[in-house]
Formats: structure tokens, sequence, C-alpha cells
């Protein structure tokens, strides 16, 4: 991605996963914009938005975090919303193992009250050690928690995957959890 285009990207995250009132635009329930209104909403505020750059940034995204309805009239980021919209994903059966990668010093925390989502609607877990990694690395020292999510989702707990596949789900209890 070009630098501008990661500025893009940047405000499209900004404005669909946590402050659409910001520049007055309007999620339905399920999160997605309309194309032509975030474009007015964003020239209001002195930035010009156009449908190939928005185009561009939802294609070269590193990690796919928007899509397109296939019209291409409206858009929506895949997962890490602040604001209360319903993604509308099923419950599907996780990989056995999950890991999240965090900063060591939430770790007494984590240990004592268990993985919460935080400011966001679920607990983000990765199917790979890689991502866990650059997730963990954003917040400090890295420590990486291994999942034991076969054991959750017999126990009940529910897991569901994001359009750009990462792997969510409402908390993760000590119990099934050890660090790596
Ligand atoms: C920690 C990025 C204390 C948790 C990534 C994490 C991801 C606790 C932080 C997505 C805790 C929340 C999400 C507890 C959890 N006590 N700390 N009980 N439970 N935490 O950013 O998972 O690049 O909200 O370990 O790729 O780091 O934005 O969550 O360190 O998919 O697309 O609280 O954000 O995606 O931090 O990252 P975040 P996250 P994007």
């Amino acid at each position: 991605m070009n630098q501008e285009i990661v500025k893009v990207s940047k405000f499209l995250s900004y404005v669909l996963r946590h402050k659409p009132d910001s520049i007055g635009l309007q999620l339905n329930a399920q999160g997605w914009a309309s194309v032509d209104e975030l474009i007015e909403c964003a020239r209001k505020q002195g930035k010009q938005l156009t449908r190939e750059r928005i185009a561009q940034a939802v294609r070269d995204n590193d990690k796919q975090r928007f899509s397109l309805s296939e019209d291409g009239d409206r858009i929506r980021a895949n997962q890490g919303h602040s604001v209360q919209i319903d993604l509308s994903l099923a419950a599907e059966t996780p990989p056995d193992v999950l890991y999240h990668g965090t900063a060591t010093r939430f770790l007494p925390s984590i240990q004592a009250k268990g993985l919460t989502r935080q400011s966001r609607h679920h607990v983000h877990l990765s199917a790979d050690l890689q991502t866990a990694e650059k997730v963990g690395k954003r917040h400090g020292k890295l420590v990486i928690l291994v999942i034991d999510a076969k054991k959750m989702s017999a126990d009940g707990h529910q897991f569901y995957c994001s359009e750009n596949g990462v792997w969510l789900t409402d908390a993760v209890a000590p119990m099934y959890f050890k660090v790596y």
C-alpha cells in the first residue's frame, strides 16, 4: 500500500469501526455505510475520497480490513468495531488451538480475570503464531497465550470467524489458556 492509501485505510478504520459520528456518517445495524455518503461526509471535513481510492484501500489492505458490497455501493469494516453493530456472523467450529498475542504487563490481570473484550466486541484470536506475535508487539513486551479452543468449544463457548480470518469469542477464562 502506498502512503496515501495507508492514510485512507486508517481513516476508514476510524470512521467505520469507532467514530462514524465524527464525520456525521450513519452505519446501519450491520455496520454498512453508503459509499456516496462516506465520500460526502469526508469532503465536508476537507478529505478528498473517491470511489477509486476507497476501492484501492479495500483491495490492497494488508489485513483485508474492509468489505465492499457486490454493487460497490456500501462498505463496512470486517471486524474490530467499538461501535455497537451486529456483523451477523454464524458460529463456527474453531481450530483446536488458537493464539492471542499481548503484552507482559497485562498478564497479571489476564491471569486473574481471563481475556476480556476491552473496548471491542470480542476477544480477538488467530489461528497462527505469526499474527499473534504482530498483534501482541503493538502493546509492548510480547507474550503469547495458547488457547484450548477445542475444549472451550466442547464446553459450549461460541466462536466466530470474521471475513478476514480473525477468530472471535466473547471471553477466554484462565482455565482455557497457557503462556506459550
Ligand atoms: C488485553 C488489530 C488486561 C488484550 C489486531 C489486548 C487484532 C486485557 C488488549 C485487533 C484483559 C486489548 C485486536 C484483561 C484482554 N486485563 N488486559 N482481563 N483481557 N486484555 O487492541 O487483541 O490492525 O482491543 O490482551 O490485529 O490486541 O486494528 O485487542 O492486549 O485483530 O485491524 O487488552 O486489532 O487489528 O487490545 O487487537 P485491543 P487486540 P487491526
